[in-house]
């Protein structure tokens, strides 16, 4: 089942949600109604039995070269604050099913914002991050210099936000910024056979293994360990524990059913 919507395309094959931007000629510079159509889907992936796992990717040349400027430019602040777009933005990291990021070509601005919200990141060789907002007289708005703080440390963050400078994809997986780096003709390829090891596996662990990990960036040690002691036990009244557990002991493959 594959639908085009104006800005980006949508699939769902082999328990992938499929999610590509679809905006080449302007290297998929992200505009309001695109982050309407990517938080939409990803919404309907995440409740959608048959999606086990999100892939985002970026069709052309781009990930995405950032939000669109040409809509922004003349924004004043009290427009911002009344469009409050930053709340629609914000659901997309509530997604619960994990989100494959499979980035290519530029990875700018809110292009980066977009990726660093998702959970594994295979990248390109000769892929571009980085922050240009300070070069446009503003700074990034949607999560950039917090999430790249949390990732990769005060000074090492503020190099490239004061900067603007791009990151190569070899800075980026030095600094655990991304996972894997593999060349550009199967990037979509690697992406896939990883995503689909992850449709394999039960999905309830999967998402409270992710809602767990995310609550250790923000979370104090001890107050983190108790919210995953809490979905640990949340896990032994699924039926998948039962059946994984079964089948380890009668030494055959689980069928896991999300439930
Ligand atoms: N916006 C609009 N158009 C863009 C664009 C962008 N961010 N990036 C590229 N384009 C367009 C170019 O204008 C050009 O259009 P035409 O001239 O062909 O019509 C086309 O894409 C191809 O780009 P170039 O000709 O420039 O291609 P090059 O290979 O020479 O250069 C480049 C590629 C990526 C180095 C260059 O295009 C570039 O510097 N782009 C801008 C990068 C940038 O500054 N990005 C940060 C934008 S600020 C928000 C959420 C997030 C944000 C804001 C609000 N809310 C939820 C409210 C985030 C802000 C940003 O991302």
């Amino acid at each position: 089942m594959s639908n085009q919507l104006q800005f980006i395309q949508t699939q769902i094959e082999d328990g992938i949600g499929f999610i590509t931007l679809n905006r080449p000629k302007v290297l998929n510079a992200i505009n309001r109604q695109m982050v309407s159509e990517i938080v939409a889907a990803a919404e309907s992936f995440d409740q959608n039995p048959e999606v086990k796992v999100i892939l985002i990717s970026g069709n052309g040349r781009a990930f995405a070269a950032g939000a669109d400027i040409d809509e922004m430019k003349d924004d004043s602040s009290i427009e911002l604050e009344l469009l409050n777009q930053f709340a629609c933005w914000d659901r997309f990291a509530l997604v619960k099913k994990p989100i494959i990021g499979a980035v290519q070509g530029f990875v700018l601005g809110g292009g980066f914002e977009l990726a660093l919200c998702c959970d594994v990141l295979f990248a390109a060789k000769r892929t571009e991050f980085g922050f240009p907002e300070v070069n446009l007289g503003v700074m990034p708005g949607a999560g950039g210099t917090q999430r790249l703080t949390k990732l990769m440390g005060k000074m090492k963050a503020l190099e490239w936000l004061l900067t603007g400078d791009r990151m190569s994809a070899d800075e980026a997986i030095q600094y655990g910024v991304i996972n894997r780096i593999v060349e550009k003709e199967v990037l979509l390829e690697e992406a896939v056979k990883y995503s689909k090891k992850l449709a394999s596996r039960p999905p309830i662990a999967l998402r409270l293994i992710k809602e767990s990990v995310l609550k250790a960036i923000d979370y104090p040690l001890y107050e983190g360990m108790q919210f995953e002691r809490k979905n640990f036990y949340l896990l032994f009244s699924s039926e998948d524990q039962k059946e994984g557990m079964k089948a380890f002991i009668e030494k055959r493959k689980p069928n896991f059913k999300g439930k």
